[in-house]
């Protein structure tokens, strides 16, 4: 899906601000076909949870109501329409006045709904967006909705992570022509020092296809006809980690000689390969060095915000670390745009976390159940993750930084019917983009002799708490269970490997002459301790360490006002672990630890 634009074809209003503000309320069945009347107002983008006090909105569960007035410019007659919402967590419906118009399930994609027909140039409207944060083991991520004894409605769900809701990102007014682009995909190569661009476009109506690709300075640098083709870039500067550079694709649709829609596509030429057991960019060995991350700040929730954009990019420059992972969900567009212009490698994670039962029940006691089972994960469910897949590609293809696709965290890959559920995924994977690799990131459960689906994939994605969650406090026992597992991994699979997560729970400020758990000693030797495996495995091509920052997770007894994982705190200050990160990956710069290479 194409991310809204202002061109000489094309406009783009953002509706961001303070909307009118409420949640379901029994008596209300229609809200949309009046005024909310709350006297409550949200702010957009933003979860709505931490914005209120009230724990009856905070832990809503169903139906929350946004609104407002919308004024269509008058110069807009003869154009299509469009309202997009860049997330509606976890499902939207639309309403032009009293008339819904469209929605979307899916909580971290975008959706457009045309209302051309409902709307005129000049005029208002009144704009109504419902959200609805439920989950069920039929959406993505899962979860589980019940009644208390109270007869309260609670949402449950796997993931370790606050269940935040709403509008978290822009809402825009947009219009484009009749006949447009609707869709561009940029795909390349290095041939000889020469850029090879393959395009592909699509536009709604019979149209000509012109692309012209355009450097950095907007000079003009090779060009073509026709809905697909190649562009040659010779000289090419190649898009590299840590020093970006970006091209751009104008896309123009010609009927009878004029030019109707421009859509500019900005993209990247860079090589990505798995070859053996290498993680090779542009032909040069990569070693990731970075996070997990999460969209999560105070009061915000998983709201977009473009200051923490650029501080948290400021801080991976200043910590040394080349990538991060979308963990557990896509992110934002203005973040992935971001990591194009300033060279940072990105993970691509779906919203597919927590497709394990085994964790749960490990976690509250209750008798294990099969994940994969029509109660459970079905069928539904994997068409439900294969549509995100197809939306998430169709929105994040065109992007450099992205590296990889991961389409899911943690999945129950040991268990019965993982093989059946992923085998397809793989292949809609692989087939809806041939260029990059695909993994998963595989759990502590999920071990060499019994993960079913590892062989599927290109690279090993573990995430290991080996000193936390298996022998904590014990680093010493803990680094021989790591290095057994690991050098396993490595024995019975020529893939590359790196660890997804690993990190230790670190209360800044909790300080101890011992390795005790929670202190911030104790975070800097569990990861020395890891690096040390690490660097002695050949097979190892990188480090992504759970988590950049200390973020919300819903109540329990193994957390403290949320998870303290961060190396940095939730206001994003460092813990002394961040100082020897910054040493050793400001080394690194992107390549393997010597002593790993000598043991080659
Ligand atoms: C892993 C999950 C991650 C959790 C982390 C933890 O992938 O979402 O936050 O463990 O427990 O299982 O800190």
């Amino acid at each position: 899906m194409l991310k809204p634009v202002a061109t000489a074809t094309r406009e783009a209003i953002k509706l961001d601000g303070l909307w009118d503000f409420d949640i379901a309320r029994e008596g209300v069945e229609r809200p949309w076909t009046g005024a909310l009347n709350s006297g409550l107002e949200a702010a957009v983008p933003a979860s709505y949870n931490d914005q209120f006090i009230d724990p009856a909105i905070r832990d809503h569960v169903g139906w929350v109501w946004y609104q407002r007035d919308v004024q269509v410019p008058r110069g807009w007659d003869g154009e299509r329409i469009l309202i997009r919402i860049d997330a509606a967590t976890h499902e939207g419906a639309v309403y032009v006045d009293d008339d819904f118009v469209g929605g979307h399930v899916g909580g971290y994609l975008p959706f457009a709904v045309d209302v051309t027909d409902k709307v005129e140039a000049g005029g208002t409207f009144r704009l109504t967006i419902g959200v609805n944060n439920e989950l069920t083991n039929e959406t993505i991520p899962p979860g589980t909705v019940s009644v208390d004894m109270l007869g309260r409605r609670k949402q449950t769900y796997l993931h370790d992570f606050y269940n935040y809701a709403g509008l978290a990102r822009s809402v825009w007014l947009v219009s484009i022509p009749q006949v447009s682009v609707t869709d561009v995909t940029v795909t390349t190569d290095v041939i000889d020092g020469a850029g090879r661009v393959g395009y592909r476009v699509h536009t709604s109506g019979d149209a000509e296809v012109r692309v012209r690709a355009v450097d950095a300075t907007g000079t003009e640098v090779g060009a073509a006809t026709g809905a697909e083709g190649v562009v040659v870039i010779r000289d090419v500067n190649l898009w590299q980690p840590g020093a970006a550079y970006l091209y751009t694709l104008q896309v123009e649709a010609v009927v009878d000689d004029s030019v109707v829609d421009t859509y500019p596509q900005t993209f990247g030429v860079r090589t990505v390969e798995v070859r053996g057991s290498e993680f090779l960019i542009n032909g040069e060995p990569f070693y990731f060095t970075g996070f997990g991350k999460h969209e999560d700040t105070a009061i915000r929730g998983k709201g977009h915000d473009d200051a923490y954009l650029v501080h948290d990019f400021q801080l991976l420059d200043w910590i040394g670390a080349n990538s991060f992972r979308t963990s557990h969900y896509p992110y934002a567009e203005e973040v992935m745009d971001f990591a194009d212009r300033h060279g940072i490698v990105v993970i691509d994670e779906t919203a597919a976390v927590g497709l394990n039962l085994g964790v749960a029940s490990g976690l509250t006691g209750e008798p294990n159940r099969p994940t994969f089972s029509p109660e459970t994960c079905n069928d539904v469910t994997q068409a439900v993750h294969a549509q995100h897949i197809r939306e998430l590609i169709g929105r994040d293809k065109n992007h450099p930084s992205v590296v990889m696709w991961c389409i899911a965290n943690e999945p129950a890959s040991n268990e019965e019917g993982a093989l059946e559920y992923f085998e397809p995924l793989v292949e809609l994977t692989r087939s809806l983009d041939p260029t990059r690799p695909v993994c998963y990131a595989a759990v502590m459960f999920a071990q060499p002799d019994n993960d079913r689906i590892a062989q599927l994939f290109d690279v090993l994605c573990l995430n290991r708490y080996y000193g936390w969650y298996v022998a904590v406090g014990d680093l010493q026992l803990a680094e021989v269970y790591l290095a057994g597992e690991m050098g396993k991994w490595a024995e019975k699979y020529d893939k590359p490997m790196m660890m997804t997560e690993y990190g230790a729970d670190t209360l800044a400020g909790v300080n101890s002459v011992w390795e005790a758990p929670w202190s911030e000693e104790y975070q800097r030797a569990y990861l020395e301790m890891n690096h040390r495996v690490f660097d002695s495995i050949p097979q190892f091509v990188g480090e992504q360490i759970w988590n950049f920052a200390d973020f919300q997770t819903s109540n329990g007894i193994h957390r403290v006002d949320g998870n303290k994982k961060g190396v940095f705190t939730r206001d994003r200050r460092p813990k002394a672990v961040a100082h020897d990160l910054r040493q050793r990956w400001s080394a690194l710069r992107g390549t393997k630890p010597s002593h790993a290479d000598s043991s080659d």
